[in-house]
């Protein structure tokens, strides 16, 4: 029964498309914001608090989920909550937020740096940044949801990192922000036009630090829209 009523809403309406297109919109604008906002010193949870507090005063009806905001070692759990850590120079910082829009969720993953970033933290970030890159050149209508998880999984697991990307690549997102269909190794759906789906790899190397990117996109007959249009090349505050 609850999986019947998933499925039928797999395929977003133009009216849906709107709605979630406005909550990623106002996703990139709070990136923008919160890039002028950050400096070392502050704390996850002051970061976290200003992402929301321009979410809601920006048209946000409430929150998609919990934000996350984690850095240095922190960075390496996917689901971290924003603590009174404090942000120091040389680390990773992963913001992971959406906004509720009429209805519908957005959900957008940046992970930028302080300072500065060692070869390590570079060479990681662009792995998962190809992955990123070479699932959303795949996707499209008829590709299955397995085959775009596969597609950024093998760049990371050739790259040595297999063991480090603990989750699959992404999900379906609507009125709720995790809906089907599930990108990743075990799902059988196949993604059809109108889809509303995220595409998220990630690199967690525990005690160190951890890359996600994460956009949030429209299925199309050729390849996608993407609503996320943050920059992605590695950003060094
Ligand atoms: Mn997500």
């Amino acid at each position: 029964m609850i999986d019947n009523n998933l499925n039928s809403n797999m395929i977003k309406s133009e009216y849906e498309i709107q709605c979630i297109s406005k909550a990623s919109a106002l996703g990139d604008r709070c990136f923008s914001h919160i890039l002028g906002f950050i400096e070392p010193g502050m704390s996850e949870k002051q970061i976290a608090a200003e992402i929301e507090r321009f979410l809601f005063e920006n048209g946000a009806e409430k929150l998609a989920f919990d934000t996350i905001v984690v850095s240095g070692a922190r960075s390496c759990l996917p689901h971290g909550e924003p603590t009174d850590k404090i942000v120091e120079k040389g680390e990773f910082l992963t913001l992971d937020f959406g906004a509720v829009v009429d209805g519908y969720c957005g959900d957008m993953t940046r992970t930028i740096a302080i300072g500065s970033a060692t070869p390590l933290m570079k060479m990681i970030y662009d792995i998962v940044l190809e992955a990123q890159l070479a699932a959303i050149e795949v996707i499209k209508a008829g590709v299955s949801c397995y085959d775009a998880d596969k597609t950024a999984r093998d760049i990371i697991v050739k790259a040595g990192y297999g063991d480090n990307f603990t989750h699959g690549l992404g999900h379906g997102i609507g009125t709720q922000v995790h809906e089907a269909p599930r990108l990743n190794a075990k799902s059988e759906e196949i993604l059809e036009k109108n889809m509303a789906i995220t595409i998220e790899p990630g690199i967690y190397l525990p005690g160190l630090f951890g890359v996600r990117i994460e956009d949030l996109a429209i299925v199309t007959d050729f390849g996608i829209i993407n609503k996320v249009n943050s920059k992605k090349d590695l950003i060094i505050l």
